[in-house]
């Protein structure tokens, strides 16, 4: 029977490059975003295998609907948990209320909607949930407090779901990634070009393709392995240690 994955955030870095990586698999995609020309794109290079849906994690009314949508495609294998969001890294104090609304509400709120929403239809499947966390969620950094406290989040919610889901055969992993080159930094960024190239210049960060391809290893090992937590990063980023404030 033909595999089926929900991909959220499908328009661009990881969510994207794995729905080109699933397709090429065989399985059917139904990959979401806001933007639609993208996804239509996407549809155009996968063909049948792609199914583009405009969605915005942000609107809990249509992630409501989607257990009875999964419901209409046949059903569920996976559900990717990928669609999400950084606000500029600035101390709290100093960030815009706007967009870290937005960041919440995408990066939390959304997720949770989505995955209450189609988990009857993945338990019928003994499917699982895959859901992007971060190393920011374990590594504190300036200017991180909002998308850090949000992956910390995601991956504790994937913790305590393998407890809901026990006996069901639904798997839940976090992977929590380090610096990948996507366009995370520009979103990040405001759109800077030049900053986000700053970021990943000289060091070879990880590319979405990398993260895809670990994202089909983790969703095709024997059903009986469950990856809780996945952290990697590229070889050239590492650790900061602690800040000392000295008096003067
Ligand atoms: P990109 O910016 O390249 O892609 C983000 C995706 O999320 C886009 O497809 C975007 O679609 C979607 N998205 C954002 N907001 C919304 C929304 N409100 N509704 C629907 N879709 C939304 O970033 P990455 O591929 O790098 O990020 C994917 C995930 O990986 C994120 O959760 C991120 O936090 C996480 N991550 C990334 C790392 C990195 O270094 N790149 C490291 C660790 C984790 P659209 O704009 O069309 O709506
Ligand atoms: C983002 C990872 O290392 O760029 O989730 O903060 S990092």
């Amino acid at each position: 029977m033909t595999k089926t994955i929900l991909i959220t955030g499908a328009t661009a870095g990881i969510g994207a490059a794995s729905a080109r990586l699933f397709a090429r698999n065989g399985w059917r995609v139904i990959g979401t975003g806001r933007r639609g020309d993208r996804l239509r794109a996407l549809q155009e290079e996968l063909g049948e295998a792609f199914l583009p849906l405009e969605l915005d994690m942000r609107d809990l009314d249509a992630l409501g609907r989607m257990g009875e949508l999964a419901g209409e495609w046949g059903g569920l294998n996976l559900l990717l948990n990928n669609a999400g969001l950084a606000p500029p890294a600035e101390p709290l104090h100093e960030q815009d209320w706007q967009q870290l609304d937005q960041v919440i509400g995408t990066n939390i709120t959304g997720l949770v909607a989505l995955t209450r929403a189609v988990l009857p239809r993945l338990i019928e499947r003994r499917g699982a949930v895959i859901n992007l966390s971060s190393v920011a969620a374990t590594y504190p950094y300036r200017g991180g407090a909002v998308y850090g406290g949000t992956k910390a989040f995601v991956r504790q919610f994937s913790l305590d779901l393998r407890c809901d889901l026990a006996g069901t055969g639904v798997r839940v992993t976090s992977i929590e990634p380090g610096m990948a080159e996507t366009e995370f930094t520009l979103v990040r960024t405001g759109g800077d070009q030049a900053a986000s190239a700053a970021l990943y210049a000289n060091m070879d960060p990880m590319t979405a393709e990398d993260l895809a391809e670990t994202i089909w290893w983790v969703a095709t090992l024997p059903p009986h392995l469950n990856i809780n937590t996945l952290e990697l990063m590229p070889t050239s980023q590492s650790f900061a240690g602690f800040s000392v404030t000295r008096k003067a």
